[in-house]
């Protein structure tokens, strides 16, 4: 068996070499450190897909001594055709130069290099002495500027050094890379060494198809997770002992829990299907999803807007809700303050037909001493999840596995007014696909057995393209 194509992380300490392999090869559990010298052993972590090992990259050390390790090879292994074994044969004995000897060992069983430096600092002597060690170890190699801090101004100095002693160079962030420059990474590893362009090309249209499928079954979680929140039904028995409004509001607060515990179970398998296993990513402070979902300010923000309820509307008013008046649904805060937040609105939007005015709002009354909430009246609850999923696809794809923290630049993610709601700018096409997906729910009842519209599926694999495709 052909073992795959290896490349070695190499580098001075502390310069991104363990934040870069932890993006590309979508494993957190790699270390990473603000303190230097945080690897001191090199570690082999395979990329597998469906089981198969398609590329393995190995943490390294920083070098320790490039001054020492580039005389020692030029004075004593110039004319070795293998310096690199040569050297560390010599240098095994030598303590001080314990970790040059371990970093090179990937060198020495014939992985590829990829170089790291942090292109935010300027060049100095010693990343001149690491480049050259590198070019003469004969290996095919890349080098990579993964800049710290967002500073341009020694790029052009790093770049004619890296001229003189690499086959190729890419930028490369660390925190910020998505998908498609991981790819486009890949595409130009293969251009350093012509024995592995057929297994890359391999190992890139594998990696194609896994994020395909992975967007494939995040649409499914998706549909699933608004298919059960919007069938959910729910009764509570009112006894002598308690009141109606005691009931009520009981009977409201396990059916809000229960969606709240469906929604972060499916957002919790869209995490792992993107491989975020060990470290727990953080929203953003100011995160939407931070609040809670039946919480006023979420339905404002995630509804449906104004226009596009009158859209709805058109299409069919009885989704909305028969007691609601169309253009205060537009407008989550009448809405709410009219009836006294979320549990007063409780009857309005997730049940009740036809009743009395008091059930009308509440829940429906079943043989007397019965209340039930649900399946969901309401059409904004659809796209308050909705808008909350995306909005955690978007966060978790776009979060690099490398990644550990929010550095003070990146306070400010995309959340801001014109891209909260994925659904803002959703075409009345669109609305409508939402309103039918909506309508055969609500017609299924509890049963969660149907597979979901083709349509709206095929509208979510739009919207995570479109999620995907942003800067
Ligand atoms: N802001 C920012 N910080 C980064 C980036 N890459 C790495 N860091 C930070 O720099 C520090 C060192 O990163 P590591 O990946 O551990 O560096 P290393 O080269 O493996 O370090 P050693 O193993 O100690 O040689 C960590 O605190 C990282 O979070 C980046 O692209 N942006
Ligand atoms: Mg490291």
């Amino acid at each position: 068996m052909t073992l795959p194509p290896e490349f070695a992380i190499l580098g001075h300490p502390n310069e991104g070499k363990s934040s870069v392999l932890s993006t590309l090869a979508e494993d957190d559990s790699v270390r990473v450190s603000p303190t230097p010298g945080e690897t001191t052993v090199c570690r082999t972590f395979p990329v597998i897909i469906d089981g198969r090992e398609m590329l393995r990259f190995t943490d390294t050390p920083g070098f320790q001594n490039p001054g020492r390790v580039l005389s020692e090879l030029k004075n004593r292994f110039s004319t070795s055709s293998d310096p690199i074994k040569e050297f560390r044969a010599y240098a095994a004995l030598i303590p001080e130069l314990h970790d040059d000897c371990e970093l090179l060992s990937p060198l020495e069983r014939g992985a590829g290099i990829i170089y790291i430096v942090d292109g935010s600092r300027p060049v100095r002597n010693v990343d001149r002495a690491e480049m050259e060690i590198l070019r003469l170890s004969g290996r095919p190699r890349m080098a990579i500027i993964n800049c710290k801090v967002d500073e341009e101004k020694h790029l052009e100095a790093w770049k004619s050094e890296f001229r003189k002693n690499f086959n190729s160079n890419r930028r490369f962030n660390a925190h910020r890379a998505t998908y498609s420059e991981r790819i486009s990474l890949l595409e130009a590893l293969k251009s350093i060494d012509q024995d592995w362009q057929n297994t890359l090309d391999e190992v890139i249209s594998v990696f194609k198809k896994d994020w395909k499928n992975r967007n494939n079954v995040s649409a499914d979680i998706i549909a699933g997770l608004l298919q059960q929140a919007l069938s959910l039904k729910l009764q509570e028995n009112i006894s002598s002992a308690t009141s109606p409004a005691r009931a009520r509001e009981k009977l409201f607060a396990a059916y809000s829990s229960k969606i709240r515990s469906i929604e972060a179970t499916a957002h919790k398998q869209i995490k792992q299907l993107f491989r975020h296993n060990v470290f727990n990513y953080e929203l953003p402070p100011h995160s939407l999803l931070h609040e809670d979902l039946f919480d006023e300010k979420t339905w404002q923000m995630l509804g449906l807007t104004k226009k596009q309820v009158i859209i709805a509307g058109g299409i069919g008013g009885a989704a909305l809700g028969a007691s609601l008046d169309v253009a205060a649904l537009g407008h989550g805060l009448g809405m709410f303050t009219a009836m006294g937040g979320m549990a007063g609105a409780l009857g309005a939007f997730f049940g009740g037909e036809k009743l009395s005015k008091e059930a009308e709002f509440f829940g429906v009354p079943l043989g007397g001493n019965q209340i039930q909430i649900g399946p969901s009246k309401s059409i904004d609850l659809l796209f308050v999840l909705l808008n909350r999923s995306l909005l955690f696809y978007q966060y978790t794809i776009n979060w690099a596995h490398g990644r550990r923290d929010y550095d003070s630049l990146e306070k400010v993610d995309s959340e801001n007014g014109s891209t909260l709601a994925f659904t803002r700018h959703w075409s009345a096409r669109r609305i409508k696909i939402c309103h039918h997906f909506f309508k055969a729910v609500q017609g299924n009842g509890n049963d969660h057995s149907l597979p979901p519209h083709d349509d709206f599926r095929g509208l979510l694999l739009q919207a995570m393209e479109e999620i995907s495709q942003r800067d």
